[in-house]
């Protein structure tokens, strides 16, 4: 499997592309990173150095993968967490290009905002651009239940509500729509779900929830399912393995102290995780 993934760079730490290009290749993946920022290490820091890159920059380079011959073969492109404004319409383009050349192509978007603590994170603009431009044109989107509800209009809290809200993402465009952090009300204390819909049905899988708050986990995740889901194309399969290997990595995180994802040290959690959790049929 090829996977064209459009995101951030960071020299310190892991988040974008600095975070879901490892996991990605340890199951086997081969993954070409574009990058659209260059920074020293991720926003939660509230400092930090280093150029955005410019969109016709950005172009440039997949312009060069294109012209490689490349384009046919890539099955997957991902996009994350979209540093500037002009990013998005060079995201648009290069779907078309590439599902022009392999109309099999899936498009992976997540869908970054923000999330239910912190509000919206991005540019005011993003949010929109993400709603009118680039995820109708997505065949998967990974959303929190934040950003779920940002995209549709509402605000899913229950299971049932979120269920609608998924069901009103999909009529915008995504056949297929993990909603990470769902956070019902109702929930059994200390955990965490996760819910996934597509043509085929509704699962969802609890985790327990540890308490850190690892940046850039959210992009190990949409890479990880990304990748599952369209090398299974088995939605609850791709559910489980993504769960337990997340859950994997922040445990590992957790006990080791650090602020950072540990990522590289947690290599094996993306191929044989140690907790292999089951997902439960919504519908
Ligand atoms: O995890 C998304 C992300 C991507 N890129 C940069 C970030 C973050 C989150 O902090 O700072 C540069």
């Amino acid at each position: 499997m090829k996977i064209l993934s459009i995101q951030s760079a960071v020299a310190y730490g892991h988040v974008g592309n600095s975070a879901a290009v490892f996991p990605l290749q340890r199951i086997g993946v081969e993954v070409l990173p574009v990058y659209t920022v260059n920074f020293s290490n991720h926003t939660g820091y509230g400092a930090w150095r280093g150029p955005m890159i410019d969109p016709a920059d950005v172009r440039e380079v997949l312009t060069g993968i294109e012209e490689r011959g490349v384009f046919p073969e890539i099955d997957v492109i991902l996009s994350g967490y979209q540093g500037g404004e002009g990013i998005g319409e060079v995201i648009v383009d290069a779907v078309a290009r590439v599902k022009a050349a392999n109309p099999a192509a899936k498009y992976a978007c997540d869908p970054v905002m923000g999330n239910a603590k912190s509000g919206c994170f991005v540019a005011p603009a993003i949010p929109v651009l993400l709603r009118e431009r680039v995820v109708p044109v997505a065949d998967i989107i990974t959303p929190n239940q934040f950003e779920l509800g940002f995209l549709t209009g509402t605000e899913p809290d229950t299971i049932a509500s979120t269920l609608d809200s998924v069901d009103a993402a999909r009529a915008m465009g995504p056949r297929t729509v993990l909603v990470t952090s769902v956070e019902r009300p109702d929930r059994e204390p200390d955990t965490i779900e996760m819910l996934v819909a597509d043509d085929s049905g509704a699962w969802i899988v609890q985790t327990p929830r540890l308490p850190i708050k690892a940046n850039g986990s959210g992009d190990v995740t949409a890479a990880l399912f990304t990748a599952q889901y369209v090398a299974t194309k088995d939605a609850q399969v791709a559910l489980e393995r993504t769960a337990s290997s997340v859950f994997d990595l922040l445990e590992y995180t957790h006990n080791s102290g650090e602020r950072e994802l540990q990522l590289v040290e947690s290599q094996e959690a993306y191929a044989h995780p140690r907790m292999q959790f089951t997902a439960r049929q919504l519908r």
